[in-house]
């Protein structure tokens, strides 16, 4: 053999480096994490700001590989008159995210907030009754699932079905339907994507015990119907003046023994203002602890902040005093949190 081929040989002979297995290169942005480990990190996106702000729209797109409109796909959103249907946004975000590269949220089918003011005003006056609304709610999920039919990697079918201290959600679903409203969401969701992951969503369901028992037996008696419900959301709104729910990966794992996926689906960690360093670094702990609890149980597939600057965040307009919930700051620079999200490994 001429040496050049025996030396091309040995090169092609030699294992990969260990190193380069077990030791990837740091990732150089979000991106990349979530390619690193196999999930998806998405964010929130307000499709108005995503329009205008072209340095938002280049930070979102480098920076994940899933959305979630933040509004635009909620009934009174969709639907603000009766039979009167307005998909513009919604449109444009999925647009976008076929043309980026980005996997799609939806959010959300079925909640008691941001419903179209002809449906709750119909409800109350009693001029929609139970058996109209039944078959409105009927008619929006299919409408809206059908429109993205294999353009939505999940849906959050419902939203918040559990109170805080574990009873069910009084809503006019709850009210008007009884408790069967939640399968039948479900049913008519699958029917109109078969293929789109179905999700039931929540938040403080990181640690509050009541409301994860409730919404583990909902899970349980919806599989026992055979309903076709196939992950639990957790939303992860949190804040640095609480401590971090560090139960949250054994609740993760409850539900995915029972053979959901897992996602976080809203994440950000708020602090009282004013932002000081010390505080920065929390909040970083925070972020970084929710991604290794997702990457320690195998059915956590997803990771998506609910926003990711602080120039567009829901946090200041509903918690006064409070804010710099997100992952960059309001001028899209990186935090704290930002750079330890990309040191975090998936724990053995
Ligand atoms: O971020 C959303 C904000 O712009 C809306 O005004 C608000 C209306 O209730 O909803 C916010 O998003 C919520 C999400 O849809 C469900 N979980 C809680 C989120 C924060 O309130």
């Amino acid at each position: 053999m001429k040496p050049l081929i025996i030396a091309l040989a040995l090169v092609l002979a030699a294992p990969l480096p260990a190193a380069a297995s077990a030791h990837p290169r740091p990732p150089r942005d979000l991106r990349q994490l979530a390619q690193q480990n196999g999930i998806n990190i998405g964010s929130a996106v307000d499709v108005a700001v995503l329009r205008d702000e072209a340095d938002y729209r280049k930070v979102l797109n480098r920076e994940f590989n899933q959305v979630t409109a933040e509004n635009a796909m909620k009934w009174e959103s969709v639907e603000p008159q009766r039979g009167v249907y307005t998909w513009d946004d919604a449109d444009a975000l999925v647009e976008s995210a076929r043309r980026n590269h980005q996997q799609v949220r939806g959010h959300t089918l079925v909640w008691h907030n941001q419903l179209p003011a002809w449906l709750t005003t119909g409800v109350e006056d009693g001029s929609i009754d139970a058996t109209e609304l039944r078959a409105i709610l009927r008619d929006h999920i299919t409408t809206e699932v059908r429109r993205y039919k294999g353009k939505i990697r999940a849906w959050d079918v419902v939203n918040e079905v559990v109170e805080e201290d574990g009873t069910m959600r009084q809503s006019i679903w709850l009210k008007h339907l009884g408790p069967g409203y939640i399968a039948d969401a479900f049913r008519w969701a699958h029917r109109a994507d078969p293929h789109a992951k179905l999700f039931i969503n929540d938040y403080n369901l990181e640690w509050n015990a009541p409301k994860i028992e409730t919404t583990l037996s909902i899970v349980k008696d919806l599989q026992a119907q055979g309903v076709p419900i196939h992950g639990i959301g957790f939303q992860g709104h949190l804040g640095i003046q609480y401590d971090y729910p560090a139960d949250w990966a054994n609740v993760m794992r409850r539900f995915a023994d029972l053979g959901l996926e897992v996602a976080i689906t809203e994440l950000d960690v708020r602090m009282v203002l004013p932002v000081t360093p010390e505080k920065l670094a929390t909040q970083a702990t925070y972020y970084s602890r929710a991604l290794t609890d997702c990457l320690s149980v195998k059915a956590c597939r997803e990771m998506t902040v609910w926003g990711f600057t602080d120039r567009h965040s829901w946090v200041p307009g509903w918690f006064e005093g409070e804010g710099a919930a997100c992952l960059l700051d309001e001028n899209l620079a990186p935090k704290p949190a930002y750079q330890a999200l990309l040191t975090v490994k998936r724990p053995r």
